[in-house]
C-alpha cells in the first residue's frame, strides 16, 4: 500500500503475519483413499448416506493431518486459508463441461469424494438457489459469455477480493453465506497461471491506518448481490444490501466481507478507504496456483479471495474446479430452507 497517511497502524506491531497451512498427504494414504472414493457412487445420488460414507474413508487420514484440518474448521484462531495437496485424483478425467456444468458421464467420483469429504471435515454442504440451481458441487469453469463478469464464470479480468455473499431478503448478503468454500482443481489453465489468493483481515488489518480501519468498521457501504444473483433475477440492476461495515467483530478475531460484484461506499472518505483495503489485500494475500489433487479450504468470514486473470479456450481443455459451500450449522439459516431439500435454500 502507497503511504498517504502518517497515522500509525491501529494494530500491535508484534503481531505476526498469518501463515498458509499446507497439508501434504503421504502417497500411501492418497492412494488408499483414492481407492476406497474410486469405489463409491455418485455422491448426489444420496448425499447423506455419501456424507457418511466419505467420513469413514477420511478417517484413514493420518490423525495429525485429520486434526489439523478439523482445527482449521474449530477454531476461532486457526489460520483463513488451508492448501492440501496430493490428494487422489480420477483416473479418467472427462473433457471440461461447457457453460460451466455440471459434468454429465463422469464415470469415476473421486474429485466429488475428495471436494465432500473435506467439506464433512469442515460442517455440512449446503446449497443455494440463486448460485448454480442449489447445487451441492459447484462447477467453477470459465463461460465464454461470463469472461470479463466479476463472478466465477470469469478469466480475463481479475476477480476482485471478496467472500461469497448470498443475496437475503433481510437486507444482509453476509449472515446466511458459506462458512468455508472449499475449491478442489480437477483441471488447471492452459498456462498455468491462474492463481487464488487469499488475504485473512488480521493481515488487512495489519496493514491499514487507524482512520481507514474506522471507516471500514462503521456501516458506510452497501454490497451489491452477487453477478449470478443480478444476471438472472434482476435483470442486470444493482440490488444493495442495507449499510454495513466491511470489517466486524473483536480486534483479534475480525470478521470481513466484500462483494466481488461492486460495494457502494455512502461517502468520499469510504470510498477513499474501500480503495486502501484492495490495496491492502493485494499486499497481504497468499497466492496458490491450483492444480489437480489439490485443494483451498477457504475460511470465508476470516478473509477475502480472488483470482487472477488468465486465457480460456472454451476447448473442453479449460480450468475446472469444483467448489462447495460449507456451513457448520444449518440452524441458523432454516428460514431459507426449501421444503424439497434440507440442504437447499432459497
Ligand atoms: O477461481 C478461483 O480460483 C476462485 C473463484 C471464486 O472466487 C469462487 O469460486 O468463489
Ligand atoms: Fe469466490
Amino acid at each position: 500500500m502507497t503511504a498517504t497517511s502518517v497515522e500509525t497502524p491501529a494494530a500491535a506491531p508484534t503481531r505476526t503475519p498469518q501463515t498458509l497451512g499446507v497439508i501434504e498427504l503421504p502417497d500411501t494414504v492418497r492412494d488408499s483413499i483414492g481407492k476406497a472414493l474410486a469405489a463409491e457412487p455418485d455422491p448426489l445420488a444420496g448425499i447423506d448416506r455419501a456424507m457418511a460414507r466419505y467420513h469413514q474413508i477420511f478417517a484413514g487420514l493420518p490423525v495429525d493431518t485429520l486434526q489439523r484440518i478439523l482445527d482449521f474448521g474449530r477454531h476461532n484462531d486457526a489460520p483463513g486459508v488451508g492448501y492440501v495437496r496430493n490428494l487422489p485424483v480420477d483416473p479418467e478425467l472427462p473433457a471440461t463441461p461447457s457453460g460451466g456444468g455440471p459434468a454429465g458421464g463422469k464415470p469415476t467420483f473421486v474429485a466429488e469424494g475428495v471436494l465432500l469429504g473435506l467439506s464433512g471435515l469442515l460442517g455440512e454442504p449446503v446449497g443455494f438457489l440463486t448460485e448454480k440451481s442449489g447445487q451441492l458441487v459447484h462447477d467453477v469453469i470459465p463461460v465464454e459469455g461470463g469472461a470479463m463478469s466479476q463472478t466465477n464464470q470469469g478469466s480475463t479480468v481479475f476477480l476482485n477480493f471478496h467472500n461469497d455473499i448470498v443475496h437475503d431478503a433481510i437486507g444482509r448478503y453476509d449472515v446466511s453465506n458459506p462458512d468455508f468454500l472449499v475449491l478442489s482443481c480437477l483441471r488447471a489453465d492452459h498456462d498455468g497461471v491462474a492463481a487464488t489468493h487469499y488475504a485473512d483481515a488480521r493481515d488487512i488489518v495489519r496493514a491499514l491506518d487507524s482512520r481507514t480501519l474506522e471507516l471500514l468498521r462503521s456501516p458506510l457501504f452497501r454490497l451489491n448481490a452477487p453477478g449470478s444473483y443480478v444476471r438472472d433475477m434482476a435483470g442486470g440492476r444493482e440490488v444493495l444490501s442495507d449499510p454495513v461495515a466491511m470489517i466486524s467483530g473483536p480486534e483479534e478475531f475480525p470478521e470481513i466481507s466484500s462483494s466481488a460484484n461492486g460495494v457502494r461506499a455512502m461517502t468520499t472518505a469510504a470510498e477513499a478507504a474501500l480503495d486502501r483495503l484492495q490495496a491492502a489485500c493485494r499486499e497481504t494475500a497468499h497466492q496458490v496456483h491450483l492444480r489437480p489433487g489439490e485443494a483451498l479450504l477457504i475460511n470465508n468470514r476470516k478473509g477475502l479471495h480472488a483470482r487472477t486473470p488468465f486465457t480460456a479456450r472454451y476447448d473442453g481443455a479449460d480450468r475446472w474446479l469444483q467448489r462447495t459451500y460449507v456451513r457448520r450449522s444449518q440452524w441458523t439459516i432454516r428460514y431459507r430452507q426449501t421444503p424439497e431439500n434440507r440442504r437447499v435454500h432459497y
